[in-house]
């Protein structure tokens, strides 16, 4: 067994393996038509736990520009439940917070400015950074002043420099994709007035081990956060973890940290900690058997589809979600379970998922072709996905969800 490296937040030399889905291509390199014939990047999908400060994370580290500004597809402009959930964040700051021109709100990872236009409809100062060209110019156009970067401690001075200190920070689902934690960390300490109020959002590492979210697991997603690894890792930094809510149907089950530079931590917090002590998760014995939680989810897929299958049903999956990628690369469901993949995302529509090359289409040949069974490979947005597709099940077609048990809905 070649030795681990260390842990990217504590340092601490004693990963403990307890997962490995194997070699995979990258979640989010979806392929153009001419690109199938070529040989796809494969890199080892290793996740391991740190006893000394608790982070749950992967052992590999693919260079971010190869991950985030040559394969990057994602705009969250595609989900109506992500815009809400941001826009309600956004109001209840600019409530709270009093913010106004002569604020700053700066959002890390600001993609194509799903959530910062809320505040410059409010008319408050904002700053996007975001290191995804395609998205960057997005935000750009629709006049959300966007630097198209990588954040560390380099840009935070740069932009503190340039123009002054923020008031809130916002870095929604960004704190796993970084490989450079204390750098990443130590620019938003750098960034922030003394009064600052900084948000983090990341699905929880919980939910993923007891809903068997094994998909959420990728290259992009260097790390898996508790309320105990982010405590940890921000006190490095001068910041405190003064707050905590959960959000059960966002990604899975998703936690916004709260955090400033000085400490007033809520109960909330307090009771989180010591929650995550009592229920074990800040011990390796959380994790040990989710090995084969997950196996066990590989199976009864399998079964399940293949089952279908051999009864000549059709099966069509919707959302090229890089979850989606992992899902069927790790499971082994290509072409021959899976017809085709429908997503709202006009930037992936007409190209193939990752290792299994099924074809990505629009949602509207879900009714055009009514395949008799969907699997949900954006299981993240089943309410609003049924919702939207009510002909396609008033016509008798079915909804599979992967997780937590495969099963067929309804
Ligand atoms: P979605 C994303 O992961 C990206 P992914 C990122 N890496 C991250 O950290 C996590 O979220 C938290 C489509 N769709 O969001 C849009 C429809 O077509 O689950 C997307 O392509 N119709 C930053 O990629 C995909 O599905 C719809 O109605 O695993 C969903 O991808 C809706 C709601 C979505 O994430």
């Amino acid at each position: 067994m070649p030795e681990l490296p260390p842990c990217r937040s504590c340092g601490a030399s004693e990963l403990h393996l307890f997962l490995s889905l194997g070699d995979v291509p990258l979640a989010d390199n979806l392929l153009r038509p001419e690109a199938l014939q070529e040989l796809e990047p494969r890199f080892p999908l290793d996740v391991a736990f740190c006893p000394r400060c608790c982070l749950v994370q992967i052992l590999e580290e693919v260079p971010p520009q190869q991950l985030f500004v040559d394969n990057y597809l994602y705009f969250s402009s595609f989900s109506d439940h992500l815009l809400d959930h941001s826009r309600r964040h956004a109001e209840r700051l600019v409530e709270d917070r009093g913010l106004g021109p002569d604020s700053l709100v700066v959002e890390l990872a600001s993609n194509d400015g799903y959530l910062l236009r809320n505040f410059r409809n409010r008319g408050v100062r904002v700053l996007g950074v975001d290191p995804a060209p395609a998205q960057a110019q997005a935000a750009n156009d629709a006049g959300i002043p966007t630097v198209a970067e990588f954040f560390g401690t380099d840009l935070a001075k740069r932009l503190r420099d340039e123009h002054g200190p923020a008031d809130v920070v916002i870095a929604n689902n960004v704190m796993a994709h970084v490989p450079e934690l204390n750098d990443f960390v130590g620019g938003i300490a750098a960034l922030v007035a003394d009064d600052a109020l900084v948000t983090v959002e990341n699905p929880y590492v919980r939910d993923l081990i007891i809903h068997g979210e094994f998909d959420t697991i990728y290259h992009e997603h260097f790390s898996y956060y508790s309320c105990t690894s982010v405590d940890t890792l921000v006190r490095r930094h001068g910041l405190y973890l003064n707050d905590v809510e959960y959000f059960p149907d966002l990604h899975g089950g998703t936690l916004r940290w709260h955090m400033g530079r000085t400490p007033d931590v809520s109960d909330t917090v307090s009771a989180y900690l010591a929650r995550e002590r009592e229920t074990g998760l800040t011990g390796f014995g959380y994790y040990r058997d989710f090995a084969l939680t997950v196996e066990r989810i590989r199976t009864d897929l399998l079964d399940l589809l293949g089952g279908l299958r051999s009864q000549g049903a059709s099966i069509a999956a919707y959302g090229a979600a890089a979850k989606g990628s992992t899902l069927i690369n790790y499971v082994g469901i290509g072409p021959e379970l899976v017809d085709f993949v429908v997503d709202r995302n006009t930037y992936k529509q007409g190209k193939f998922m990752p290792g299994m090359h099924i074809p990505i289409v629009d949602p509207q040949v879900l009714l055009d072709r009514q395949p008799d069974y969907c699997l949900l490979l954006a299981w993240n947005f089943t309410d609003e996905i049924l919702r939207q597709q009510e002909e396609y099940v008033r016509r008798g077609g079915r909804f599979i969800r992967p997780v937590p048990v495969p099963e067929i809905l309804g």
